[in-house]
C-alpha cells in the first residue's frame, strides 16, 4: 500500500481576518494563494508540524485551535488537512521567509479576491463560514 503523507495547512486568524500566502514555487503552483503549511514528518504530530511549518515559513509563534473537518487529495500520496490557528501573544508578525513572496490578511469580504490553490478552496470556504458566524477569532 502506498504510504499516505499528510500536509497540514493553517487557517491563521487574527482580528477576524484570514492569512493568505502566495506561493513562489514550484512553477506550477507559483502565483496561487494557499493556507501556509507543509508536510508532517514521520513520527511528528500534525499540530506540531503546523507550529513548526509556520515558524519556518513565516517566522511566527502560532498555536493550532481546531481541525476543519475534511481532507483533500493533493498530488501523489499527499492529503491536505487544515486547522484554524492563531498567533500566540508576543509572536512576530508573519513574513514571507520561504516558499512565499506575498502575504495578505483577508477580511471575510476579501476572501475570494485572490486565486487560491484549487485544493485549498473547500477549507477556505469552511473557514469563512466560521469567521462570519463569529466562531473563530
Ligand atoms: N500544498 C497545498 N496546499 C497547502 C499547502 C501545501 O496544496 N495549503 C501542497 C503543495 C505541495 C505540497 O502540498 O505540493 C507540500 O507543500 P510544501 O511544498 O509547502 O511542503
Amino acid at each position: 500500500m502506498t504510504e499516505r503523507i499528510v500536509v497540514v495547512g493553517a487557517a491563521l486568524l487574527d482580528g477576524g481576518r484570514l492569512l493568505a500566502a502566495r506561493r513562489s514555487a514550484p512553477p506550477d503552483l507559483a502565483g496561487r494563494w494557499e493556507l501556509p503549511g507543509g508536510k508532517v514528518e514521520p513520527g511528528e504530530r500534525p499540530e506540531a508540524a503546523l507550529v513548526r511549518e509556520l515558524r519556518e515559513e513565516l517566522g511566527v509563534d502560532a498555536e493550532p485551535v481546531e481541525r476543519i473537518p475534511g481532507e483533500w487529495p493533493l498530488r501523489d500520496a499527499y492529503v491536505l488537512h487544515v486547522w484554524t490557528a492563531r498567533l500566540r501573544p508576543g509572536s512576530a508578525a508573519p513574513a514571507p521567509l520561504e516558499d512565499h513572496d506575498e502575504l495578505r490578511w483577508l477580511a471575510p469580504a476579501e476572501i475570494w479576491d485572490v486565486p487560491w490553490l484549487d485544493q485549498d478552496v473547500p477549507a477556505v470556504r469552511e473557514t469563512l463560514t466560521r469567521l462570519t458566524a463569529g466562531r473563530a477569532h
